[in-house]
């Protein structure tokens, strides 16, 4: 079979596996993205994520992850919804959990169709593969900036003209040599939304992101207590954030998920934020089992929700707040301090401080406790 016979042959087997997009990239060391990803981490914006600075030259490298390979098959799944999640920021008192994380986990899902398609290469045309879906060491929006699929946004994440900015993406990395794609233009042109939008104010430069100050870094990835500043920013947000997705003109452009497992849960979509209140590590594993959200456990769930509270101004959830304040976990009695704070008169915040504060020894709460 020919190059381009073989490149089609791909593309129709991967469109037939529920990929909407399919581009092909070189491996060759990305001299430029790795000197901004050790500017990124030289300015110390990825936080928490130590492993980003571990893994920074086999990061910027696929050919140093794998040197036998000679293609990185670039794919892309649409999860765009049917409905507007900037229209869900205004029910305060529902939780907000971000599109990518309704569904069923897309790591497991991606995944599946990567190694479906890698099967069958290796089938039809030989060669040894490898698939990558986020976890590996791989810089998955400047690999894919490299084909046709999109180009990188300013809000850094990948934007397709006909898909928009809704797309998962995953790769096939092959010995095969196969010809490689004219990488897509920039059209953001003088669009500046996904800046203007962001409520955190987490883009220094136009393609650039602080993740510190990122509502998705801040309520996924980031372990400790979430710093006061950002806390009313949140809003109702408890788990990512798509805004700078939201906003991005070119999703006029994108047709609603095809993929089943991408749909959302009903049970994920409006809830009460009260309604997980009381979850403890069992009731948090049992609701979110197969969901991306389960990665980050049962504390650092309820500290979001309670920051969504507190910005909920529903006052009738005091009293299941002030439970929390005896909870095992600092990070959860913090935060019920905070949500207290919050929704509380000042007599009444002064009383209960009263009772409570004494019995605490935790030096990050009592902090919150000092207002
Ligand atoms: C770490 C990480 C995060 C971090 C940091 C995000 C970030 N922007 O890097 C946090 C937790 C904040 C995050 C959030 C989200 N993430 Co994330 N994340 C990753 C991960 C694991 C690594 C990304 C990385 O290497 N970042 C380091 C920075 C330095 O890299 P970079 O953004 O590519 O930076 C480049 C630009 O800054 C650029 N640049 C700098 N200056 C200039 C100037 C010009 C002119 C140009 C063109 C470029 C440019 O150069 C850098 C290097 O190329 C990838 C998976 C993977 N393995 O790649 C998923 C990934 C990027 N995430 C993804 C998603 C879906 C999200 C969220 C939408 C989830 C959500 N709804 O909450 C948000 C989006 C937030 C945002 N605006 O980026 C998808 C994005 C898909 C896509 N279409 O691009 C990925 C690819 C996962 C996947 N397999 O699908 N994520
Ligand atoms: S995901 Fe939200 S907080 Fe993060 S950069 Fe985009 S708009 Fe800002
Ligand atoms: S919102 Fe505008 S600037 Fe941001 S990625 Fe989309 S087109 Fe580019």
């Amino acid at each position: 079979m020919s190059n381009s016979d073989l490149r089609r042959t791909i593309e129709e087997k991967a469109r037939d596996l529920g990929f909407d997009a399919v581009g092909f990239a070189p491996v060759e060391t990305l001299p430029r993205d790795r000197d901004r990803l050790r500017d990124f981490v030289a300015a110390g914006q990825q936080g928490d994520m130590g492993w980003m600075a571990e893994t920074l030259d086999r990061r910027s490298s696929p050919s140093a992850l794998w040197n036998e390979a000679k293609t990185v098959i670039v794919l892309g799944i649409s999860y765009a919804p049917a409905t507007d999640s900037l229209a869900d920021l205004k029910n305060k008192d529902r939780a907000l959990i971000s599109v990518y994380a309704r569904g069923k986990d897309y790591h497991d899902e991606v995944k599946k169709r990567l190694k479906q398609l890698a099967r069958w290469l290796v089938e039809t045309a030989a060669g040894d593969v490898k698939v990558f879906v986020d976890t590996a060491p791989v810089m998955e929006k400047p690999v894919a900036a490299r084909t046709r699929v999109g180009w990188q946004g300013k809000h850094t994440n990948l934007v397709s003209r006909t898909l928009g900015s809704w797309l998962f993406l995953g790769e096939v990395f092959t010995t095969l040599d196969l010809s490689k794609d004219t990488p897509e233009a920039d059209h953001c042109g003088s669009c500046t939304a996904c800046q203007d939008i962001c409520p955190t104010a987490a883009f220094p430069t136009p393609y650039t992101l602080d993740a510190r100050r990122c509502i998705s870094y801040l309520t996924i990835e980031h372990k400790g207590h979430i710093p006061a500043e950002f806390r009313s920013a949140m809003g109702n947000r408890i788990y990512g954030c798509d805004d700078c997705l939201a906003v991005c003109p070119w999703n006029k452009f994108a047709a609603r998920t095809k993929e089943t497992a991408f749909l959302p849960r009903p049970e994920l979509t409006a809830q009460k934020l009260t309604d997980y209140l009381d979850l403890d590590d069992a009731g948090f594993r049992e609701v979110f089992r197969g969901s991306p959200i389960k990665r980050i456990g049962r504390d650092r769930f309820v500290r979001n929700v309670l920051i969504g509270i507190g910005n909920s101004g529903e006052a009738d959830a005091v009293p299941r707040v002030e439970v929390l304040l005896r909870d095992p976990s600092p990070l959860v009695r913090a935060m019920a301090v905070w949500a207290l704070y919050k929704l509380c008169s000042e007599s009444e915040f002064a009383a209960i401080r009263a009772e409570h504060s004494p019995s605490e020894s935790d030096p990050a709460v009592l902090t919150e406790w000092k207002g």
